[in-house]
């Protein structure tokens, strides 16, 4: 039987087409969540706003289970514009279909904000009828079908870039524009795979997760999961040493580190199967989870944190205040000791010089040196 090319793109309209159907196994997320013979997989409906796609390549950046897994196994991806197979005329039909014919049976998961300004116009997502219709329109309609809406990333949780100052297409989170459906919020500039698939792995096996005030997962977010409390760079917090600038040994809170202030368990998950993080690497938390994203903690993403934000700081300042005072005892003693042994040796050669007896001055040197570097050796015991 022949099958045209669109029917083609129907039959995979979802996003397994990209992937291989080999090396199938059921890893324990799956087991744990049910899952057999491709049935109990969650419908996801996965609409992009203003974004810059960082949060579904994140998404398919997953180790455990595997980016294959999860969309053929764990959910059926109905519709997202990076990852699906269809384009055109298809795919807008997808997000047709599940406002008319699936009402309830899906979730909708957006990533990215959505601009109000120009009635929404600053972006627009295909056409209906020859009319481009706004992100705003999609998601109202997509959001009142849907079961529950997930948004992912923090441009969908709290507006996050394309929000900041001055923000010309007015760019608002998904919880200013969704109010009647439950929202789970998943921040993170990417946000970690696991968060996300965590997330819907529980939504599909028990319901919606728990969630803090901020609607964000406890399990990933809670109050437990403060970037800096599992930093292992703590010690040198603690120890009151600051690196100065890139690549220096020490903590990173001179170089803008967002890290007492961000909740998240990046700093014990890891990214890429543990392998890294971004303190780990280098760069300081840039704080990507908050809602103060990507400035508005009072300061700029590589710009200290104000003090006060810092829990333990004022300690660590006391003490390395504690500590500068007794080592200025100590250094000041070492400059007298230097001072006493010079005045010593001085007088000494004096003494020699006026007797005029030259043969004696290089070995009273040598000794009056000696004296020195005893002096010394004292000095740096203490
Ligand atoms: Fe935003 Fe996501 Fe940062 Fe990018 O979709 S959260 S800019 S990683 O892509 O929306």
């Amino acid at each position: 039987m022949l099958i045209t090319r669109k029917k083609f793109l129907q039959i995979f309209a979802g996003s397994v087409a990209g992937f291989a159907l080999s090396d199938l196994w059921l890893p324990k997320l799956l087991q744990a969540a049910n899952v057999k013979n491709g049935k109990g997989r969650l419908p996801i409906i996965w609409f992009q706003a203003q974004n810059c796609t960082g949060c579904p390549v994140s998404f398919i950046n997953t180790e455990y289970p595997s980016a294959e897994e999860v969309l053929i196994e764990l959910i059926t991806l109905e519709y997202n514009p990076t990852i699906m197979g269809a384009t055109g005329d298809v795919a807008i039909s997808m997000l047709e279909k599940a406002i008319t014919e699936e009402e309830g049976k899906f979730i909708l998961v957006i990533d990215g904000s959505i601009p109000v300004e120009a009635e929404g116009n600053f972006c627009n997502v295909g056409e209906v009828n020859g009319k481009s219709v706004t992100a705003l329109e999609w998601i109202e309609k997509l959001a009142s079908a849907a079961s529950a809406v997930v948004a992912v990333g923090t441009c969908a949780t709290w507006g996050g870039i394309p929000a900041a100052p001055p923000n010309p297409t007015k760019a608002k989170p998904a919880k200013d524009i969704i109010k009647e459906k439950p929202l789970i919020n998943i921040p993170g500039c990417p946000p970690h795979p696991e968060w996300v698939i965590g997330t819907l792995v529980h939504v599909l096996k028990y319901g919606l997760p728990k969630l803090d005030d901020l609607n964000r997962p406890e399990i990933f977010f809670g109050s437990d999961k403060v970037v800096h409390d599992n930093c292992e760079l703590r010690q040198y917090f603690d120890a009151g040493i600051f690196a100065k600038k890139f690549g220096e040994k020490g903590c990173l809170y001179e170089l803008g580190c967002k890290g007492p202030v961000a909740h998240c368990d990046i700093s014990t998950r890891g990214w890429n199967s543990s392998v890294s993080w971004c303190n780990r690497a280098g760069g300081p938390c840039i704080g990507c989870t908050e809602p103060t994203f990507p400035g508005g903690s009072g300061s700029g993403l590589y710009e200290k944190l104000p003090a006060a934000q810092v829990p333990g700081l004022a300690e660590i300042n006391a003490n390395a205040n504690t500590i500068g005072i007794a080592l200025g005892g100590a250094t000041a003693a070492a400059i007298a000791g230097h001072a006493v042994a010079r005045a010593i040796s001085t007088k000494k050669l004096k003494k020699k010089q006026s007797r005029s007896d030259s043969s004696h001055i290089e070995e009273e040197n040598d000794k009056a040196d000696q004296d020195i570097q005893n002096t010394s050796d004292k000095e740096e015991k203490i």
